[in-house]
């Protein structure tokens, strides 16, 4: 008999993957951490039962989520990444060779753990010397007054249940504005304009009322629910769409999603989400 493992949505929608085998499951302070290898989808990456990340689609979130704010930044040496345990987005700041620190903060050490043993395809920069991984909590850190400012702050988080809950409010998304220097950028994933559509616009609010301004992007992720993706940017004095021409070229010669077209297009704003915004609907 086969075996299929389903994320189910608002008890009404599942997304489902045969299951080849399951490489491990555990239980950090957080949350259970499991890793399966799927027949379709290659091995993936579950947090509390919800997918995160699997080896066929990454590519779509983490260059979305890395070149997005890293090709507009004024300046690109110290970039801030809090979550993202696998890997997968510092892999991407990472190609970038202006960058000369990376702090990444993960509030779980069980997923930096497991991801280095089991998702090494995904996290495939944990040795570059320009990392530094802390376990430790992303909402304090923004709080840190003694810390060099960064051009780039990326939140990298899970969906706004168990750990993560705290990456959704608007005294967070100052602290991440507090932390950046002029010309600096700013990223979180930020659900899905579909299945998660109030979370999603209350977001886009939420961080446009700490920048000033905040610009929704979007993207297919099939792992998550309904498969339609956001993350939501914001910035401090930069044209979003103002790309650094050297670092693009670099980056579209080894991507596989993100290039200078799709930049141009991901922001492009459904006519639901417009309407809703101007409304001041959920
Ligand atoms: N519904 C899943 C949302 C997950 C967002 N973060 C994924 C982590 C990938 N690095």
């Amino acid at each position: 008999m086969a075996l299929w493992y389903d994320e189910v949505t608002d008890d009404a929608v599942r997304f489902g993957l045969k299951v080849e085998r399951t490489l491990f499951m555990g239980r950090s302070e957080f949350q259970t951490v499991s890793v399966i290898e799927t027949s379709a989808f290659g091995r993936a990456l579950l947090l509390d039962d919800l997918w995160m990340t699997s080896e066929r689609d990454e590519a779509v979130y983490h260059e979305l989520i890395a070149h997005v704010p890293c090709t507009t930044a004024k300046r690109l040496e110290r970039v801030l990444v809090i979550g993202g345990g696998d890997g997968g987005t510092v892999r991407e700041v990472l190609k970038h060779p202006e960058v000369q620190h990376v702090d990444m903060v993960e509030i779980d050490g069980l997923v930096v753990e497991t991801s280095k043993l089991y998702l090494g395809t995904i996290g495939s920069a944990w040795d570059d010397p320009r990392l530094q991984v802390t376990i430790g909590d992303g909402i304090a850190w923004v709080k840190r007054t003694d810390l060099e400012k960064y051009d780039v702050v990326i939140v990298d988080g899970s969906d706004p249940v168990g750990p993560a809950v705290g990456l959704f409010n608007e005294a967070f998304y100052a602290g991440c504005k507090s932390m950046l220097r002029d010309g600096g950028c700013f990223i979180t994933q930020s659900e899905s304009p579909i299945m998660t559509k109030p979370v999603h616009l209350e977001m886009i609010r939420t961080i446009g009322k700490v920048f000033g301004e905040a610009h929704p992007l979007y993207g297919p992720v099939p792992l998550y629910p309904s498969g339609a993706w956001s993350w939501t940017y914001a910035h401090t004095g930069v044209d979003r769409f103002a790309v650094d021409v050297v670092r693009a070229a670099r980056i579209e010669a080894q991507s596989k999603y993100w290039n200078r077209d799709i930049h141009r297009g991901a922001f492009a704003v459904p006519n639901h989400i417009k309407q809703a915004l101007a409304e001041g609907a959920l």
